[in-house]
């Protein structure tokens, strides 16, 4: 049975970290909430609607990549690899590279446990020669290998634009962490959204369809109902701008009208055209990346744009015989 080549390892922390997080950051002026609150399972869903939009060029621009290219990255990482992906709980991008690259290993991390089971046993079926350690974590706090992880080249994969979410410090902090996981001589594969016309920005994160707006607003929902809350849905509403001064999208709910809401018996209020910043999405141009992975000791090993260059994927190594500053 291929189901014997899975193993499960749960990193997980604290449990009421939500609840700490959301009255943190609803305590600060401007309010804020941290994007990845946004994926309980209906924001998952929304999620994966998102992607299938016609103003959502991200992902499919992605695919279009990794298929086309996907034998140049293999001759670059060469076979028999351990492919670590962070956040990689749908397992979804990954079966592109496969089986070009032929790993012996893949290491998805997520915090979403069930999604992340499901689709490791989807992945050990349609590839029966994969060894799959699945690790229930939230990334963005920990990033480690278990002790059982074969040796080999590491690669790391990270999808989707997600480093995105980081301000460009936070990116650099977080290549770092994937640096010194993937060692000396170990790659990293990476999206990255591309810097563009506004209007095209703006209508990927402000769809016709409404559905980015069900996205953001579903934080809410999950407030309401994990954390004793009573937002009003309806008093809320969906903004979406591109900071072009800064580089990135900003996603916001913003408040219709002077309320008060109470959560865990503490209240927070909010005057009319007060915003709850909900998302940051960065946007890089090939160079500014570049320059930016290499303050994390990266170097640059190939890069590929998609169609009217309106997405990139970045393929970076460790060099040998890097040896880190202070240690
Ligand atoms: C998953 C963070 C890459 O920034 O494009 C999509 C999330 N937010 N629409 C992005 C998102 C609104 C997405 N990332």
């Amino acid at each position: 049975m291929s189901v014997n080549k899975i193993q499960f390892h749960d990193m997980q922390s604290s449990s009421n970290e939500f609840l700490v997080d959301v009255m943190q950051g609803l305590s600060q002026r401007p309010a804020s909430i941290p994007p990845k609150y946004f994926y309980d399972a209906k924001g998952s869903k929304l999620f994966d609607a998102i992607t299938q939009l016609p103003e959502y060029y991200l992902t499919r621009t992605e695919i279009d990549i990794l298929s086309a290219n996907a034998d140049e990255i293999a001759r670059h990482v060469g076979t028999g690899s351990i492919l670590v992906e962070p956040g990689g709980g749908s397992c979804a991008k990954v079966h592109i590279l496969l089986d070009g690259l032929k790993p012996t290993t893949y290491v998805p991390m997520d915090i979403s446990k069930d999604h992340l089971r499901l689709s490791a046993q989807e992945l050990s079926v349609a590839f029966p020669w994969l060894e799959i350690h699945a690790i229930y974590t939230d990334f963005t706090r920990e990033l480690r290998l278990p002790q059982s992880t074969p040796q080999g080249t590491l690669l790391a994969f990270f999808p989707g634009s997600s480093i995105g979410n980081f301000d460009p410090d936070g990116a650099v902090g977080f290549l770092t962490l994937i640096e010194d996981l993937v060692g000396s001589g170990g790659y990293l594969l990476i999206g990255v959204d591309l810097k563009k016309d506004k209007a095209i920005l703006e209508a990927a994160y402000d769809d016709a369809a409404g559905i980015t707006a069900q996205f953001n607003l579903n934080l809410l929902i999950r407030i309401n109902r994990e954390l004793d809350a009573n937002f009003d849905i309806t008093a809320w509403k969906h903004s979406s701008l591109y900071n072009e001064q800064l580089g990135r999208i900003e996603m916001h709910l913003v408040s219709k009208h002077n309320q008060v809401v109470t959560i865990n018996n503490t209240s927070f209020s909010f005057t009319e055209g007060e915003t709850i910043h909900t998302e940051n999405s960065y946007k890089y141009s090939t160079d500014e990346f570049i320059t930016l992975a290499s303050r994390a000791g990266f170097q640059s090993d190939a890069l590929w744009l998609g169609a009217d260059k309106l997405f990139s994927v970045h393929l970076f190594r460790v060099p040998q015989n890097h040896v880190k500053v202070g240690s």
